[in-house]
């Protein structure tokens, strides 16, 4: 799988009680969703992530709140904000990925096409850098 990253927006439903987004496998979401999870309480000064994934695909949406997500994948060094419900971070593939600047009421929402499974996570940034052909 090649990997990629990429700012996707999502339309929204407003009238005047407010807004809604809907999300549906292979129309706004280009992958079958097998896994929902969120991070949110994440405390002052803290940074997640440092990883990448080998195969998964998924969406980042930070539906409350703000982060930055760093981004490394071949030569390529990408930094995203995240801090509208109506937009989606996609990472496909190898990519590594950091999570800095969380904002304290950030409420980040990931969809995954596949199970949480442990074999499918480099953590170990010198070993990405290898599978990663550097
Ligand atoms: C990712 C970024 C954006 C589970 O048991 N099931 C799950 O579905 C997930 C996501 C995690 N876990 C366990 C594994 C660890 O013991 O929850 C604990 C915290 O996970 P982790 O340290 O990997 O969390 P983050 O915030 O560093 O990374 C997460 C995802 O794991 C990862 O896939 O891309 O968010």
């Amino acid at each position: 799988m090649t990997a990629d990253t990429s700012l996707i927006r999502f339309g929204v439903f407003g009238d005047n009680r407010g807004s809604l987004i809907a999300l549906e496998n292979g129309h706004n979401l280009p992958f079958d969703v097998k896994r929902v999870y969120y991070i949110y309480g994440t405390k002052e000064g803290v940074s997640r992530g440092f990883h990448a994934h080998r195969k998964l695909k998924q969406m980042l949406i930070a539906v409350r709140g703000s982060v930055t997500v760093k981004c490394e994948y071949g030569d390529r060094k990408k930094e995203y904000t995240l801090n509208r419900p109506d937009e989606g971070l996609l990472i496909e593939g190898l990519v590594w990925r950091e999570m800095h600047d969380f904002s304290p009421d950030c409420v980040l929402v990931v969809l995954a096409d596949e199970y949480y499974s442990e074999s499918d996570y480099i953590r170990d940034y010198e070993t990405f850098l290898k599978e990663n052909g550097k």
